[in-house]
C-alpha cells in the first residue's frame, strides 16, 4: 500500500476542491494545487468530498480525480458515497488499483426514513467490495443521518472516521469506544481543538488555502504553544465568517486566489461561482486578516 502513514503524528487532510473551467475539470490545475498543499504540509488528500462537489460528480468524473490525486500525493482517501449503491461499489473496487489509504462514504442521504439496520447494511456491502480500508465520512448536517460510534462499532468493519461535527464529544466518542481506528474531525474552526484532545488529526477545507496556518497549528500544539495555536485558529474562524455568508463552497476558490496566489477554476453550478460584489468584499475581509498572518 502507497505511503504507509506515521501513526504518532496527528494527519493534515485536505478536501480538495475540484477546478472547473467551463464546466469541465482542469485536472492539471487539480494535480498542481494539490503538490502545492502537499509542500506546505497537507499528508493526505481527500478526493470529492463536499468541499471537492463530490455529490455533484459523475463516476468518470471521480475516477479521473483519483487518477491525478494518485499522481500528485502518495497519500490518498477516495469518496465514494452515491446513492446508486452500484456505483459507489464500483468506484470502491476501481480506488483498489491505485493504493489508496482509504475509500470513504456518507451514509445513504436524502432519504429520510432509511433505519440503522439499512445504513449498516450499505456500509457492510460496501466494506465486501474492497480491500481498501473503509472510512465513514460522518456529515449529519449535510445527509441528515447520523452515523455514531455504537453504530459504526455494530457494523464492524468500518476502519476510520471523518466526523463533520462541531460537537467535539461527538467524535471523541468513537476514538472511546474503538482506540484501534482512525477518527478526524472535520470541523474548519476545531482544528486546535482536534489535535489538542490527540484525536488523529483534521480533514479541513482550510487545508486548501491556508495549508500553512493548519501546520502551523499542529506545531504549535505538539510544541505547547496554546497561545499561538488559539491565535491561529481565530484567524481561520474570521475566514469562515467571512465566507460563509457568500456560500462556503464557491468561496474556497475565490480564498485560494487570494491566499495562495494561483487560479483553480471556479465551481460548477448548482455552486454557483461568487459575483464580483462578493469577491471584492471577500478580497477586502482577506487583506486584514493576511497582515495579522
Ligand atoms: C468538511 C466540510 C464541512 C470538510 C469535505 C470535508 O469537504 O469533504 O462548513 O464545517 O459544514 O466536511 O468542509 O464544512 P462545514 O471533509
Amino acid at each position: 500500500m502507497a505511503g504507509q502513514p506515521s501513526r504518532s503524528r496527528m494527519d493534515i487532510i485536505a478536501p480538495v476542491i475540484t477546478p472547473f473551467r467551463g464546466g469541465r475539470i482542469d485536472l492539471e490545475a487539480y494535480a498542481d494545487h494539490i503538490k502545492n498543499i502537499v509542500r506546505k504540509g497537507v499528508d493526505v488528500v481527500f478526493v470529492a468530498g463536499t468541499t471537492g462537489l463530490g455529490p455533484a460528480l459523475t463516476a468518470e468524473e471521480k475516477k479521473a480525480l483519483l487518477e491525478a490525486a494518485s499522481s500528485a500525493a502518495k497519500r490518498v482517501i477516495f469518496h465514494v458515497a452515491s446513492l446508486r449503491l452500484e456505483e459507489a461499489v464500483e468506484l470502491a473496487k476501481y480506488a483498489e488499483r491505485f493504493g489508496v489509504e482509504a475509500v470513504a462514504s456518507v451514509p445513504p442521504y436524502y432519504f429520510p426514513r432509511i433505519s440503522e439496520r439499512q445504513i449498516a447494511r450499505y456500509f457492510r456491502d460496501l466494506c465486501a467490495a474492497t480491500s481498501a480500508p473503509l472510512y465513514l465520512y460522518n456529515y449529519p448536517a449535510a445527509t441528515g443521518k447520523d452515523v455514531g460510534a455504537p453504530l459504526v462499532k455494530e457494523i464492524g468493519c468500518i476502519r476510520g472516521v471523518k466526523d463533520t461535527n462541531e460537537e467535539i464529544a461527538h467524535t471523541l466518542a468513537y476514538k472511546r469506544l474503538m482506540p484501534e481506528i482512525r477518527v478526524y474531525n472535520g470541523a474548519d474552526s476545531l482544528i486546535f481543538a482536534s489535535m489538542a484532545v490527540g484525536l488523529d488529526g483534521v480533514v479541513v477545507s482550510a487545508a486548501n488555502y491556508l495549508p500553512e496556518a493548519v501546520s502551523a497549528i499542529r506545531e504549535a500544539v505538539a510544541a505547547g504553544d496554546v497561545d499561538k495555536a488559539r491565535r491561529l485558529q481565530f484567524l481561520i474562524n474570521e475566514v469562515l465568517d467571512a465566507s460563509r455568508p457568500l456560500g462556503y463552497f464557491a468561496a474556497v476558490y475565490e480564498l485560494v486566489k487570494l491566499f495562495q496566489g494561483y487560479d483553480v477554476g471556479e465551481p460548477r453550478p448548482p455552486i454557483y461561482p461568487l459575483e464580483a460584489a462578493e469577491r471584492t468584499k471577500l478580497a477586502a475581509a482577506v487583506e486584514k486578516i493576511k497582515e495579522r498572518i
